[in-house]
């Protein structure tokens, strides 16, 4: 590598509290795209629990116009100023610094700070975005009251926002204005925004639980009005579910989200002013999927949220990250379980860890969901932090039960408001809240690595019992070559010959317990329990509801697993089943394949589904899941060595075999199940059209033009984009006319909506049909497509190089050459996004010799650039590394 200093390495051991605090902060901008001017006056006193010392304030990319101290103002001599920080000797206890810099939004494509979106001035400043708009202690332990006055020309800006309650504005003779927000809850600079733009505002009201009205406001391009009033419902739908699941109210008398264009990632928690990626908050039938309205609900509650989680108690350091994403994270899927089915929610969560998460704990980047150091800490919001981290607090949950979870975070929240803490006091304040002991606990926060849960079951005939032993292990992970044993909830049910559920009692105790599940709490590397009073050999269904983040060996056979896909009583445990012998029997026919053998289908899997099918009425939803086969990264992560083409051509062997025996059904409740209605986002009609576009994606592996008239009548009677979507998806993988006829009406009737552009871009991307990288690299030209804007990026490039395995992975190494190149190129643009599509490597030493050669090739092009972000350096020296 020719970087010629790596970045420097953080630790959390060399944490200390801040020398000085920030009581107040008095922020005026002088607003103009070009140019704009920040005057900073800081209150600020030494910290008697601080070092003592030089006080020393960040600052990136900042013009230093001017430093006064007390009135003062300051000569070079009396401070120095490097391109990262501001550092002033000998003060007093108690002072008033006010400082000036200039900056220019127009130039600030990494979108960190203040920047430029569309006709939307807006901010980001978590992680270390403040830094760039003025010079300032920015961490997040140092909390202060923030009053920003905005001023700007008043016909270009009519609309200027900051955190809390406008108080003041005014008008001066030049045509420009002024704003004053004052917001009084004291807060760390992450939680700074501004947003100045010719928004329009759709309003509503919510009155919390002690009777208090909040205003809501959603504000966006005017070209967007109507597409505001899902994540409107979802935000009272979110206050209200705070108040009822975790007893908490909003705190301000105001609530406003905007939609921003150009946005890192999904959105972001600013207090009383969150900002959103479009994407992420607008919606309506015509432009929007039955995905795209979960999620936003989801992501609406998930910012709210963290208005407690986050904003009132928050981060004491940005190791300690997941106090507020793993445990918001878990609000927000508790959230989205009560509004809409549990069931098919903590299919798709689990689902999510398995195939993201798993594989960045097999991988370089492994980290704890408390990491002990970092390079850049933009590379540290992953799905582990977040994710993982929210497995972690629903095992505390688990731990501590409903009732004495809720005691727990009640706690936890009186004991901190105002304050910013440590995971530990997250878990103190349960353990405390309980009597419960969790030293053992911790180490889900501080050891990486999927842990491996074994399960064998022995049956005694004549004593009636059943021993189950447990056993766990957790393979090395970078810098972490040992581990402890994790104390691991495992919930578990016994299950009789008739399917019915049998009584779960243990050696020594005298009756069952009540219910079909129990908790067996594993500490050990290996324990046993044994459980009594069965008169019948039972089978075992454990990790029930997926109770600890672990991989799960158990031996199976195919036909057992066919029973509990049929019988468990927990409806995670029979998806899972099912996962579990699909992946079983893929990685057989693989097998087959390799070696040239002829590829038959088993029967009892068409027969499991043939079942599934004839009872789909019962849950639609779990039989739309129970249908989807694991997807190829996930079977590629299932094998010793990956490979791509025998993944490829087995699945796609696989479901086609499945639709050709089962078209009838398949026909059937297609049909049943096609009603053309107005649109409405409610649990039964999203589990209908789930299962019938999961119904057409089979019939359309037949290649029989009959199914792809049905799929072309779909689309062209669907009035809604999920219909739409499914339809587009399936055509282009047809090698026909009706492909590119398809992309073209579809792009003619949508090409003025960025949200739906991004899907026409997506779709191109996930096109298995041979040349879809230079397609791909067509589409970068047109017209619809910038390298600047994070959606058009991940929705054509990200999809390509993570959801398109058998192109991206082509032989020749093209995928790769092409990813290396973007990332180059990126880097110069957007670290942040550019350290993102790394990501697609994460994997790389799981291939086969040629294609890591390939792969290592491509990210040593990478590494041989000299003047690398931070963030790209950070990930791609890590999967460099021996
Ligand atoms: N807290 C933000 C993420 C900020 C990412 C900074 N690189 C969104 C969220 O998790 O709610
Ligand atoms: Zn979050």
């Amino acid at each position: 590598m020719n970087a010629p200093l790596a970045p420097q390495t953080i630790y959390l051991a060399d944490y200390q509290v801040p020398a000085y605090l920030v009581k107040t902060v008095d922020l005026h901008f002088d607003l103009d795209p070009a140019q704009t001017l920040v005057s900073s006056k800081l209150e600020m006193m030494r910290n008697p629990a601080g070092q003592g010392g030089a006080l020393k304030l960040d600052g990136e990319q900042l013009q230093l116009h001017s430093v006064t101290l007390n009135g003062q103002r300051l000569s070079e001599a009396e401070y120095d100023c490097t391109d990262s920080r501001l550092v002033i000797d000998s003060l007093p206890d108690e002072f008033t610094l006010e400082i000036v810099t200039e900056i220019q939004p127009d130039q600030n494509t990494a979108l960190e700070g203040l920047y430029h979106s569309g006709q939307i001035l807006c901010t980001q400043c978590e992680a270390e975005g403040f830094r760039r708009i003025t010079y300032y202690p920015d961490r997040p332990d140092v909390l202060a009251v923030f009053t920003v006055t905005l001023t700007a020309d008043k016909a270009q800006w009519p609309i200027m926002l900051s955190n809390g309650n406008q108080v003041a504005s005014g008008e001066f003779e030049d045509g420009r204005h002024w704003v004053c927000w004052h917001d009084p809850h004291p807060k760390p600079a992450y939680l700074f925004a501004l947003v100045a733009g010719d928004l329009y505002c759709q309003q509503d009201s919510f009155t919390t639980m002690s009777g208090r009205q909040v205003t809501l406001q959603i504000f966006v391009d005017p070209e967007n009005k109507a597409k505001c009033d899902h994540a409107l419902l979802s935000l009272k739908q979110a206050m209200q579910w705070d108040e009822q699941a975790f007893g908490r109210e909003y705190d301000l008398d105001i609530f406003m989200i905007v939609a921003v264009n150009d946005f890192n990632m999904g959105a972001m928690e600013n207090k009383g002013l969150n900002i959103f990626n479009a994407a992420c908050v607008l919606a309506s039938p015509e432009t929007a999927t039955d995905d795209d309205f979960y999620t936003i609900q989801s992501i609406v509650g998930h910012e709210y949220f963290h208005n407690w989680s986050g904003n009132r108690v928050t981060c004491r350091d940005w190791f300690q990250l997941s106090l507020k994403e793993g445990f918001t994270v878990m609000r927000d899927q508790s959230f989205s379980a009560d509004l809409n089915s549990a069931a098919v929610q903590r299919i798709d969560d689990v689902d999510m860890l398995r195939r993201m998460q798993f594989a960045e704990d097999a991988g370089p980047m492994a980290h704890p969901v408390r990491p002990d150091s970092y390079m850049e800490i933009s590379n540290f919001y992953t799905v582990t932090i977040y994710e993982k981290g929210a497995e972690v607090v629903r095992m505390l949950k688990t731990l501590a039960g409903d009732a004495g979870f809720r005691r727990g975070t009640d706690l936890y929240f009186a004991r901190h408001d105002g304050q910013a803490v440590t995971t530990d006091d997250f878990v103190s304040a349960i353990e405390e809240a309980n009597d419960l002991d969790l030293a053992q606990f911790q180490r889900w926060y501080t050891q990486a690595g999927t842990p491996e849960l074994t399960v064998e079951c022995n049956y005694n005939q004549a004593e009636k019992t059943l021993t189950v032993t447990l056993q766990q292990s957790c393979p090395a992970t970078p810098g972490q070559p040992e581990k402890q044993p994790f104390l691991i909830p495992v919930a578990v049910g016994l299950i009789g010959e008739q399917g019915q559920s049998l009584p779960l009692q243990l050696t020594d105790e005298t009756q069952p317990i009540d219910g079909d599940t129990r908790v067996l709490l594993l500490t050990e590397n290996q324990q046993n329990f044994t459980f009594i009073n069965l008169p019948e050999r039972p089978k075992l269904s454990v990790l029930r509801g997926f109770s600890a983040p672990v991989k799960l060996t158990q031996q199976r056979d195919n036909a057992e697993l066919a029973f509990m896909m049929a019988n468990d009583s927990d409806s995670f445990n029979r998806w899972d089943a099912g996962q579990t012998l699909f992946i079983n029997i893929l990685l057989a026919l693989i097998a087959e394949y390799q070696s040239g053998s002829t590829l038959v289908v088993p029967e009892l899997l068409t027969d499991q589904l043939a079942a599934i099918l004839d009872n789909a009425s019962v849950e639609p939803a779990l039989t739309a899941r129970m249908l989807t086969l694991p997807s190829e990264n996930y079977l590629a992560a299932q094998m010793a060595v990956a490979d791509v083409d025998a993944i490829h051509a087995v699945r796609s062997f696989v479901k086609r075999s499945l639709a050709v025996t089962l078209k009838i059904r398949f026909e059937n409740l297609y049909q049943q199940l096609h009603q053309i209605k107005p649109y409405e986002f409610n649990a039964a009609d999203l589990a209908q059209r789930s299962l019938k576009n999961t119904c057409l994606s089979y019939l359309m592996t037949l290649t029989e033009p009959v199914q792809v008239e049905r799929c072309l009548a779909q689309m062209a009677q669907a009035n809604n984009m999920t219909d739409l979507l499914a339809g587009l998806r399936l055509i282009v993988d047809v090698d026909g006319p009706q492909r590119q006829q398809a992309l073209e009406s579809f792009y003619q009737q949508w090409q003025h909506d960025r949200q739906v552009v991004d899907k026409w871009l997506t779709v191109q991307a996930l096109s298995t049909l041979p040349g879809t990288l230079t397609n791909i690299k067509s589409l970068m030209q047109h017209p619809a497509f910038s390298l600047k804007n994070p959606n058009n990026v991940r929705a054509l490039i990200g999809q390509f190089c993570r959801n398109n395995p058998s192109q991206f992975h082509a032989r020749d190494g093209s995928g790769y050459q092409f990813l290396a190149e973007q990332i180059i190129a990126l880097d110069k643009l957007n670290p942040q996004v550019a350290a993102r599509q790394l990501g697609a490597f994460n994997s790389w030493r799981r291939y086969n010799a040629d294609r890591q050669k390939q792969m290592q090739a491509a990210l040593q092009m990478i590494a041989d650039k000299s003047d690398l972000s931070p963030d790209v350096y950070e990930i791609v020296s890590k999967y460099l590394a021996d």
